[in-house]
C-alpha cells in the first residue's frame, strides 16, 4: 500500500485535523476496504445474471469459466465496455441538459442569455447552417434542433457532431472498422443489450464497441456540451486567479459549488454577487464563492472563481469548518459528505432529481426557477454562517496564483499576436524545430490508490522538463494548479530551455509581459473537447491524421467511469494514452495485449498503463519521440 496519502501541503496539515475532529475521510474507508477483492481489480468478476456472481481463477487452477460459458476474456471486456457506456452516458446526459436550457433560452422561456453570438454562429456555420443576419435566438434553435436531430437518429446515418467536428482522417479509420456512432441513447442502450447475459462473447467485438462508445462521448457528450455552454455563458478567455484550500476566508461567508454542470453554478456566482449585503449585514465581509471537481473549473473558467480543492479533497474543504455551504449538482459527489457535514455547521445542498442525499438539504432546481433556487441557496450559505463554530475553524495557508481560461479560443488569439494570418504557425513551426518536443493533456481524476497529485506533478514537471508543452483539465488541472505549474514562475521554475523561450515570446507579443504558464488550463472535463479541437486543428493545419501527431495524453489517477470513456476517446483519436493507475482488465491477457499494444494498428492510438509517473513519463517522451521520427522532425 501507498505510504503517503497526499503531496498538497493543505490536504496534509487538514488530515490530522479530521482524525482530532473524528470525521471519517476517504483514506480511512480506502484502508478499511483493504484488501480489495483480487477478482474484481482484474475485472474476472461478473455479476451480469443472476445465476451469478461468477469469477474465473486468474491462476488458472479454478474455474476458467462462468457458469454460462463466459471466459476471462469476455467478462473483462464485457465490464470495460459497460463501464466506458457508463461515463458516455454521464456524458451525453450533462449534455442534453444543456441543449435543453439552450432551447428554452432561445424561446425566452428561462432567464439564461446567449452570451457568445460568435461562437453560436461558428458553430451553426459548422453544421452547415445558413447564418446570415439571423437573430441569436432563431440560430440557436437552428443549432438546438440539429443537436437533437443526433439524440433523435432512427436511421444508420452517424451523429452529426461528430462528423462536422473530427478530423477527416480519423472518420475514414472509424468507418471502416464500423465503429461510426448513429444515435448517442441507441448505442449506449446498445452497449448495455451487448453485455448483457447471453450476447457478445467476441473480445475484439466488444473492444470495437467500447471504442464507439468512445466517440460517442467524445462528441456527443464532451463536443456538444462545451458547445453548449459556450454558446450560453461564453467562451473562456484568460483569467488570474488562485488555487487551493488557502482560497477560503475566514471573514466571509464560504460558498462551494461542486459537481459538474454550470447552470446552476452560474446563477450562484451571479446571486452571490448580488447579495454581499446581506453577507455584510450578517456579520461577514462579503461572500467568497469556491469550486471544487468541475462546478469549480466551469466557473474558474468563465466567471475567475477560485478553486478550492479537486476530488480528494471534497471532504477535506469541509474540514476546514470554514465552509457554510457546499452545494452540489452532478457526478464524483462523494455521498460520505453528509455525514462529514454533519460534523460542522456546514448545509450540504443537493439540487438535482438524480443526486438525493440522506442527511443534505434538497433544493430542487429547474432551469425556470434557477435564480429563486440560487437565491434560496446564497441565503442558506449567509444563514449558516451565523452557525459557525471558531474553534472548529482552520484554513490550510496554501494558495497558488494561477492563469486559467485556456480555451483554443484564448490560445489561437495568443499565437494570433505572434503571426495574425496563420496563428498556429509559431506553434507549429517551434513544434518543428523541436522548442516544443510535443504536447501532452494531463485530464481526469484523484484516485485513492495514489498518493492524491503525486502522478500529475510529477509527471508533469518531467515533461515540461523535456520541453513538452502540458494542457489540462479536471482534476488533473486543480493539482497542477495548486502545484504552480500554471503561472509565469511556473515557467522558469519548471520548463525546458526551448519551451521557455516559446512561453515568454508567445507572453511578450500577446502583451502579457510574463511568459505563458508551462501547463494551460482548460476547463473542465467536458472541456477535453477543446483539447480535441487542439488536435484536429494542428492534424487540419499540418494535413495529417492525428494518429501522426507528437501529441499524447494522460489520465495520471483515474477514478471514474468518465476517465476511462474520455481515455478510450483520445485513443480513437490515434493518441496513445497513459494511465496511471491499473484498470481492471489484466485477468485477460489477450485483452491487455490488444488494449494496449494491438490497438494501435487498429485505430492508431492505445492505451499505456504506467503507476511510476517517471517511468511514464520517460515512456510517453519516447512515444513522441517515435512520432516525430516518422514525420521526419
Ligand atoms: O469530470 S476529473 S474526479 S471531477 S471525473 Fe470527477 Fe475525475 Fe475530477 Fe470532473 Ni472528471
Ligand atoms: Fe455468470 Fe454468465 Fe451470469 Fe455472468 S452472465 S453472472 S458469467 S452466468
Amino acid at each position: 500500500m501507498k505510504s503517503q496519502k497526499s503531496i498538497d501541503p493543505a490536504a496534509l496539515e487538514l488530515l490530522p485535523k479530521a482524525a482530532l475532529d473524528g470525521v471519517e475521510t476517504v483514506w480511512d474507508r480506502y484502508e478499511a476496504q483493504q484488501p480489495q477483492c483480487g477478482f474484481g481489480s482484474l475485472g474476472v468478476c461478473c455479476r451480469h445474471c443472476v445465476q451469478g456472481p461468477c469469477r474465473i481463477d486468474p491462476f488458472g487452477n479454478g474455474p476458467k469459466a462462468g457458469i454460462c460459458g463466459a471466459s476471462a476474456d469476455v467478462i473483462v471486456t464485457r465490464n470495460l465496455l459497460r463501464q466506458v457506456a457508463g461515463g458516455a452516458a454521464a456524458h451525453v446526459d450533462h449534455a442534453y441538459e444543456a441543449v435543453e436550457a439552450l432551447e428554452l433560452a432561445a424561446k425566452g422561456n428561462i432567464n439564461y442569455s446567449i452570451a457568445d453570438e460568435t461562437k453560436l454562429q461558428q458553430i451553426a456555420r459548422g453544421l452547415g447552417l445558413e447564418v446570415s443576419d439571423k437573430n441569436k435566438a432563431d440560430l440557436a434553435l437552428e443549432v438546438v434542433e440539429a443537436a437533437y436531430a443526433d439524440l433523435a437518429n432512427h436511421g444508420s446515418k452517424p451523429v452529426q457532431w461528430l462528423m462536422v467536428n473530427a478530423p477527416k482522417e480519423r472518420i475514414a479509420v472509424w468507418q471502416s472498422l464500423g465503429i461510426l456512432p448513429r444515435n448517442p441513447d441507441r448505442e449506449i442502450r446498445e452497449a448495455m443489450h451487448q453485455t448483457t447475459m447471453g450476447m457478445d462473447a467476441d473480445p475484439v467485438n466488444l473492444v470495437l464497441s467500447t471504442a464507439k462508445q468512445g466517440l460517442v462521448d467524445g462528441y456527443s457528450g464532451l463536443k456538444l456540451a462545451t458547445d453548449m455552454q459556450d454558446i450560453l455563458f461564453g467562451t473562456p478567455t484568460p483569467v488570474v486567479t488562485e488555487a487551493n484550500l488557502g482560497v477560503l476566508k475566514e471573514d466571509c461567508v464560504n460558498l462551494i459549488v461542486h459537481g459538474h454542470v454550470p447552470l446552476l453554478s452560474e446563477k450562484i456566482v451571479f446571486w452571490a454577487g448580488k447579495l454581499q449585503e446581506e453577507a455584510i449585514l450578517a456579520g461577514a465581509k462579503g461572500i467568497q464563492v469556491s469550486g471544487v471537481c468541475c462546478s469549480g473549473n466551469e466557473v474558474l473558467m468563465r466567471n475567475r472563481i477560485p478553486l478550492a480543492a479537486n476530488y480528494l479533497a471534497q471532504e477535506l474543504a469541509i474540514i476546514t469548518g470554514a465552509i457554510d455551504a457546499m452545494v452540489v449538482d452532478v457526478q464524483c459527489i462523494m455521498p460520505s459528505l453528509a455525514k462529514v457535514a454533519s460534523c460542522y455547521h456546514t448545509e450540504l445542498i443537493t439540487t438535482m432529481p438524480i443526486v438525493k442525499i440522506p442527511g443534505a438539504t434538497h433544493v430542487p432546481f429547474t432551469l425556470e426557477g434557477a435564480d429563486d433556487t440560487a437565491q434560496v441557496i446564497v441565503r442558506k450559505a449567509i444563514t449558516a454562517y451565523g452557525r459557525r463554530n471558531s474553534k472548529k475553524i482552520h484554513i490550510p495557508n496554501y494558495k497558488q496564483k494561477i492563469v486559467a481560461g485556456f480555451s483554443v479560443e484564448a490560445i489561437v488569439s495568443a499565437l494570433s499576436a505572434v503571426n495574425p494570418n496563420q496563428p498556429l504557425k509559431p506553434l507549429v513551426d517551434n513544434i518543428v524545430n523541436g522548442n516544443i518536443f510535443g504536447v501532452v493533456a494531463t485530464v481526469g481524476c484523484n484516485n485513492v490508490k495514489a498518493t492524491q497529485d503525486i502522478v500529475h506533478v510529477e509527471l508533469v514537471k518531467e515533461l515540461v522538463r523535456n520541453n513538452v508543452l502540458v494542457v489540462a483539465t479536471g482534476c488533473s488541472a486543480h493539482a497542477l494548479a495548486k502545484a504552480g505549474f500554471m503561472n509565469s514562475e511556473g515557467t522558469e521554475t519548471y520548463a525546458g530551455e526551448g519551451l521557455k523561450a516559446v512561453l515568454t515570446a508567445i507572453g511578450q507579443a500577446a502583451g502579457l509581459g510574463t511568459p505563458l504558464p508551462p501547463v494551460l488550463h482548460m476547463g473542465s472535463c467536458v472541456d477535453n473537447s477543446r483539447i480535441g479541437d487542439l488536435v484536429t486543428a494542428l492534424a487540419g493545419y499540418l494535413n495529417v491524421d492525428s494518429a501522426s501527431l507528437p501529441v499524447a495524453a494522460s489520465a495520471p489517477e483515474p477514478q471514474h467511469e468518465k476517465a476511462l470513456s474520455i481515455g478510450t476517446w483520445a485513443v480513437t483519436m490515434g493518441l496513445t494514452t497513459h494511465l496511471g493507475v491499473v484498470p481492471p482488465v489484466l485477468g485477460s491477457k489477450a485483452v491487455t495485449e490488444l488494449l494496449t499494444n494491438g490497438l494501435s494498428d487498429v485505430i492508431g492510438g492505445k492505451f499505456y498503463v504506467e503507476t511510476d509517473p517517471l517511468k511514464a513519463a520517460q515512456g510517453l517522451l519516447e512515444d513522441i519521440r517515435s512520432k516525430r521520427q516518422k514525420l521526419g522532425l
